[in-house]
């Protein structure tokens, strides 16, 4: 049990589900280099597997995520190094264009705080769904450095520019209630209720064809940056390829034969 505790990372799959923790509870689950390179195994490990469906993001204790371990930095800084550019390069950015580049969803279930890094993460999110009582902040500001692991591009996106750069430049805190109302997470759930709908949440999705989940998940991330006409003709690329296969041919005969279906990712 204490070797499962010092773990900064923990991970399984099971049911094609795949369930990352970040395990430093202690430190509102801080990113450190033992749980960046954690990390990067378990991202080593979804890449290499072909039956996962879904990816579930959460945080063990009461803490979601607080960003980069600033406990791994006090007493070493000075205004020479280290190189947080480097830092951003070697570590945060491949990983977070690893994380955005799952090919299935990724669900982040934030259990309660999640600030600087650990914010941007929630934003990563194709559905993020909090505890009421979690609070965000882009604390970067506070500490003297700008948002980053994305939040500049996908803040904005989410709940358009004039909220995004005011959340930006104050670092204010505020709720999980707050964060749903402006579009940032799906949705905030009572804090005894919270639990349970993550894993209603996650039966749900496993239930669903994978192969129509990756296209959805993809092309909707595809239309950021494209146009509408552009965007037509992603769709048809993909329901050409849905249309194909035997997941499409067991939901439409399962509805003539009003029963559930079953879909096996093929
Ligand atoms: O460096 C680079 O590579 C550049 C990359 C930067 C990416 C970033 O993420 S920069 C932003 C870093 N994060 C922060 O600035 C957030 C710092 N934390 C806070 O502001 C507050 O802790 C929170 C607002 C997140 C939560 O406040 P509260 O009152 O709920 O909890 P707390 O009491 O402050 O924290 C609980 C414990 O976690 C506490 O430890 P203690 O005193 O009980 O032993 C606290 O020190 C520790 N903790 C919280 N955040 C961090 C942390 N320890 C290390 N690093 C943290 N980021």
């Amino acid at each position: 049990m204490s070797e499962m505790q010092e773990t900064p990372v923990l991970y399984r799959v099971e049911q094609g589900v795949a369930r990352i923790t970040l395990n430093r509870p202690d430190r509102l689950n801080a990113f450190n280099q033992a749980m960046h390179s954690a990390m990067a195994a378990v991202l080593d490990d979804i890449e290499a597997r072909d039956d996962i469906r879904l990816v579930v993001l959460t945080g063990a204790g009461k803490g979601f995520c607080a960003g980069q371990d600033l406990r791994e930095r006090a007493g070493t800084i000075t205004t020479e190094t280290p190189d947080l550019g480097a830092g951003l390069e070697q570590r945060y950015n491949p990983f977070i264009r690893r994380l955005r580049a799952l090919p299935m969803p990724l669900v982040v279930a934030v259990n309660g705080t999640a600030a600087g890094a650990g914010a941007s993460l929630v934003m990563l999110a194709d559905i993020a769904i909090a505890r009421e009582s979690a609070s965000f902040t882009l604390a970067f500001v506070r500490i003297g450095l700008m948002p980053d692991c994305g939040a500049t591009w996908t803040l904005q996106r989410l709940i358009g520019p004039a909220r995004a750069a005011a959340l930006a430049l104050t670092g204010n805190s505020f709720g999980a209630r707050e964060a749903a109302e402006m579009g940032m997470i799906w949705r905030a759930v009572p804090d005894d209720a919270f639990d349970q709908a993550v894993t209603d949440l996650i039966t749900h999705l496993a239930a669903l064809p994978p192969l129509a989940l990756r296209e959805i998940k993809q092309s909707m991330a595809q239309a950021w940056g494209q146009d509408f006409n552009a965007q037509l003709d992603r769709e048809r690329d993909g329901q050409r390829r849905l249309g194909r296969t035997a997941d499409y041919v067991e939901g439409v005969q399962a509805f003539v034969e009003k029963r559930k279906p079953r879909y096996q990712g093929r």
